[in-house]
């Protein structure tokens, strides 16, 4: 960890919101804005959505399946989308929305001076402090939340007794009241908001408990205001009554104060150090430092304030920022998603608002995905089991709509989802009519085996497998054009292949993950014995989907048909044909060399600029085209103000976290690659990065990967993980060598 570049800082407060700084404990978020007289902490809980447990299934949608179908071979495509939109999508259309619960604010003095303003996000530690100096005392503020006791912590400290003064209060646009209680606390309590009909149902509280170590607290109205105190510590404890996505009777209250109780018996230190002993081995296990070939334009680089790198990080002679990044990717994915809370949402934790972008959801037509990329290759694979659960949910809502929608067995959900685990498509026929969802999400399940060989994890979840599996079995048709069996009706995520027309039959990246679907049943149904009349099926299915193919301009077809060059947007940000090449396997550069050049022809003509996420899926695929130079590119593109903000949230715009995700992965990508049943050694190194160390990433079969690099050279490699066969490759050169466990194997830069 030493020398590598792990803290974001600024020398002035956050006026925006995406200039604040994000602490999370995966259930519980705050952004604090380290304002001088005033200190806003905008706060999260990850189950306060609106609404309530809600069926989004559309009955009309089983009788006009047929003929829906039967307008999409025939070409007739408004008829279609007309049909879908009237009979198919959810009741109602929008699924609801993730909400803010509010704010904590903390009202100083105005103070004649203020200088040595610094305010930090230690990622070695996860914590956000500010500091600076007034009327000649030195002020110092830590927050952090914690995972091991379910509370945020915010201690204000001083250099000079009796100097700390201030009121403290909740504000909130939930429909909700406040008060004050003899035992120095705030409390916060409310219902979420309605949505599109239903009524909001998930009661919530939220508690501020005020530990003060000289001075005194008083009451004013609904605030405390502290007088002259040495040091304050405020525990802020949240709860809902969401229990589960079906039920949401559970006791805030209670459950909010029973959390408050256990955490004040804790002193402040005593929280402290348990929440590092939770944070520190999560996030220490990868380290990387990355340098330019000028060691003192790297140490100059981090005397500057994060928002100014960001300005300047297109010039390449900040390489540290990237690694900054990549590590705040890594902090916001421990700080989001923790065993037991919900996945990480359109925006991980924090939002700010009660209607916010795409009610940041989860959409899984991309972006669920994308956020759990690098779960597993930056070493953080227990930060995905709120996606496992979620998926093990659907496969239950799922499951009706299944039936009830399409007539099948198995279990399906769409391109979108939410607290409520809504699986009927949504929003629209033109990006909602897309049954693919569900089974793009079992590739992350599949996914942690390959990376962890866990036999037990994964028998846990075959029954989503298989029940997704089911799903096409039953609803894949034979395409009157072609013979093959299609998924009809689909979309090619949100891409309109002739104006205002998306609905299709088979498109691309429907074959390919079904692909990878069918391929994991197959080869886990066979290891726990499953029934062989259920595996033949699947074999059979597996060998009737649509090939890929090339189409006139040496691109890999995104559809059936060669639409591509026509398709109305030239430059769409949904890249879905090239799943086949990143997230998964099935067009490699040995493997499939003539698809290998058709997909890349894909990507010179979507072109360069994008949206944040989809950048960050295009450094993922330009380095699965081992072009590091290019995936440089992509990274300055995405790592720019227009796409990043000052915080390091990614911009699509507006904030979407999926772009800081995308963009963890796809280094994790250029740096090592692992799925040709070989261990890749810097497969899309960038020119710029010329000297380098990387500890602790992680490679599939578990192995644990340390990569030293000098003048763009490999100079030493070590791995290590379970006894076993390895083929390790550096450019064209392979070797194969024995690991054991408990043994670290090193080789040098000629593999030796
Ligand atoms: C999909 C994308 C949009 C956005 C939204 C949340 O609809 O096409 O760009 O990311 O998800």
């Amino acid at each position: 960890m030493e020398n590598c570049d792990t803290t974001l800082w600024f020398d002035k407060a956050a006026e925006k919101w995406i200039e604040a700084l994000p602490v999370g404990n995966g259930r519980l978020g705050a952004m604090t804005f380290g304002g001088v007289s005033t200190e806003r902490l905008q706060l999260n809980e990850g189950t306060l959505w609106a609404g309530g447990p809600h069926c989004y299934d559309n009955l009309k949608g089983l009788e006009a399946l047929p003929e829906i179908r039967s307008l999409i071979f025939e070409g007739r495509w408004k008829e279609a989308h007309a049909l879908t939109d009237e009979t198919f999508m959810g009741v109602p259309v929008l699924q609801s929305p993730y909400q803010t619960v509010g704010d904590l604010f903390l009202d100083f003095p105005a103070q004649e001076s203020c200088s040595a303003y610094r305010r930090e996000l230690d990622l070695k530690t996860a914590i956000a402090s500010t500091n600076y100096e007034a009327n000649g005392v030195l002020h110092t503020r830590n927050l952090f939340a914690s995972a091991a006791d379910q509370v945020i912590v915010l201690r204000l400290t001083a250099d000079r007794p009796a100097s700390l003064t201030f009121s403290l209060k909740f504000a909130s646009e939930q429909r909700s009241r406040m008060e004050t209680s003899a035992d120095a606390t705030l409390r916060l309590w409310g219902t979420g908001g309605d949505a599109n009909g239903i009524p909001g149902q998930v009661r919530f509280t939220a508690l501020a408990k005020v530990v003060h170590e000289g001075g005194s607290i008083r009451a004013e109205g609904e605030s405390f205001r502290i007088d002259s105190a040495d040091a304050v510590t405020i525990l802020i404890s949240i709860a809902t009554s969401y229990l589960n996505y079906q039920d949401v009777s559970g006791d805030a209250d209670k459950k909010a104060a029973h959390i408050l109780a256990i955490a004040s018996e804790k002193s402040y230190d005593e929280l402290l150090q348990r929440h590092l002993n939770d944070y520190q081995p999560l996030f220490k296990r990868v380290s990387l430092r990355l340098g330019s070939s000028d060691a003192a334009s790297d140490v100059k680089a981090t005397n500057r304030s994060t928002d100014e790198r960001i300005a300047t990080f297109h010039k390449g002679d900040d390489p540290q920022l990237a690694a900054l990044h990549f590590q705040f990717g890594r902090y916001l994915l421990i700080s989001s998603s923790r065993a037991g809370g919900q996945p990480a949402t359109l925006q991980g934790l924090w939002n700010d608002s009660l209607s916010p972008p795409w009610g940041s959801k989860f959409t899984i037509n991309i972006n669920t995905e994308m956020n759990y990329w690098p779960a597993a290759p930056a070493n953080l694979i227990e930060c995905s089991e709120p996606l496992f659960d979620m998926i093990s949910e659907l496969a239950v809502s799922g499951e009706r709509t299944a039936r009830t929608m399409y007539g099948a067995r198995g279990w399906v959900a769409h391109h979108n989802t939410d607290a409520w685990r809504g699986t009927a498509p949504v929003d629209g026929s033109f990006w909602g009519m897309w049954p693919t969802g569900g089974a793009w999400l079992c590739k992350s399940i599949q996914d942690r085996f390959d990376f962890t060989l866990d036999e037990e994890a994964l028998s846990k979840r075959y029954g989503c497998l298989k029940g997704a599996a089911l799903f096409f079995l039953d609803t894949l048709i034979e395409d009157t054009n072609s013979g093959y069996l299609v998924v009809c009706p689909s979309v090619s995520p949100e891409n309109g292949h002739h104006k205002d027309v998306s609905l299709c039959a088979g498109p691309t990246m429907d074959n390919q993950i079904l692909r990878d679907l069918f391929a994991s049943v197959l080869s886990h149904s066979e290891r726990i014995g499953e029934d062989p009349e259920f595996r033949a099926k699947v074999v059979e299915t597996l060998s009737r989907l649509a090939p890929m193919k090339i189409g006139k301009s040496g691109q890999l077809q995104e559809w059936q048909e060669d639409w591509d060059t026509e398709a109305p947007e030239q430059d769409h940000r949904h890249v879905s044909h090239l799943y086949g090449l990143f997230p998964s396997a099935q067009i490699t550069k040995r493997g499939t060399p003539e698809l290998f050049k058709a997909a890349r022809k894909s990507l010179e003509l979507r072109g360069d600029m994008a949206t944040g996420w989809s950048l960050g899926w295009k450094i993922n695929l330009w380095a699965r085209l081992q072009d590091g130079d290019r995936a440089f590119k992509l990274l300055a593109h995405l790592l720019s103000p227009e796409r990043t903000a000052p915080n390091l949230f990614d911009m699509h715009p507006p904030f979407q976290i999926d772009g800081n995700f995308g963009a963890v992965s796809g280094v994790c990508e250029m740096l090592l690659q692992s799925h040709e049943s070989e261990i890749h050694l810097l497969p899309a190194l960038p020119s710029l990065w010329k000297n380098g160390v990387v500890e602790g990433l992680v490679a599939r079969g578990g192995i644990i990967v340390d990569l030293h690099w000098r003048n763009g050279k490999l100079t030493n490699a070590y791995f290590s993980g379970k006894t076993g066969t390895i083929r390790v490759r550096l450019g064209e050169q392979t070797v194969e060598r024995e690991l054991q466990a408990g043994k670290t194997l090193v080789l040098d830069g000629n593999l030796e």
